[in-house]
């Protein structure tokens, strides 16, 4: 399927604020893959896709998961639009015809991250949080230069971001994003001592 088809079909589930953001992620992403050397294509596709069941209610976001067999955890149950994720990738490949494993990858995973996340995870997890039409949250100038500089410290800022917003309004929080974080702080500790 090419992108305009792609676009097309798009536009027909999302709404314009959230069709809008998912281009800015396909952007942003892009520029991401040049600057790290990931593949701009897959990143282009993963960006533009990656928000695509974002928008059904969380009944619904519930009833899919269930009814195509998808692994449904304790926070997932609690706050179904965690699945919009997994969700979004089960669609990516049924709807959108996107056979790639690193992309699908990148789509589940884009809202919790998950430790040992590749390369193209990385550029998908950041993109979401810096395009363009993102509202403004805090530290994100500081976050968009890391996005360029340091990929890795970048993961961790925002992760770090996130728990805390999350823990200030008593949200449940995935394990797999803590886990996220902790992974990606030890991981970072360990390379700093090993460079001494
Ligand atoms: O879909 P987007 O809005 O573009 O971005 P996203 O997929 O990163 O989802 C953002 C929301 O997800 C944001 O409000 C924080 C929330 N989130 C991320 N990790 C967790 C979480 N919410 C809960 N309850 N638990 C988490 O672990
Ligand atoms: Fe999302
Ligand atoms: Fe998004």
């Amino acid at each position: 399927m090419d992108r305009s088809e792609m676009i097309k079909k798009l536009k027909q589930k999302l709404n314009e604020k959230r069709f809008v953001h998912s281009v800015g992620v396909e952007y942003t992403a892009a520029n991401l893959a040049y600057v790290h050397g990931a593949d701009v294509e897959k990143a282009r596709i993963a960006g533009l896709l990656h928000d695509c069941a974002k928008c059904l209610t969380s009944e619904e976001k519930y009833r899919k998961a269930k009814k195509h067999s998808l692994p449904i955890n304790r926070s997932e149950k609690a706050n179904p639009d965690l699945l919009h994720g997994k969700l979004g990738a089960y669609y990516a490949k049924r709807k959108y015809d996107v056979r790639d494993e690193e992309i699908l990858s990148a789509i589940t995973y884009h809202t919790t991250g998950h430790p040992g996340m590749s390369l193209l995870d990385k550029i998908i997890f950041v993109a979401d949080y810096i395009e363009p039409n993102r509202k403004p949250v805090k530290e994100l100038d500081i976050i968009r230069k890391e996005a360029f500089e340091d990929l890795d410290k970048c993961v961790i800022h925002i992760l770090k971001n996130t728990l805390d917003y999350l823990n200030s309004k008593n949200a449940i929080i995935d394990e797999t994003t803590e886990q996220t974080y902790f992974y990606y702080v030890d991981n970072k500790e360990l390379k700093e001592i090993n460079s001494f």
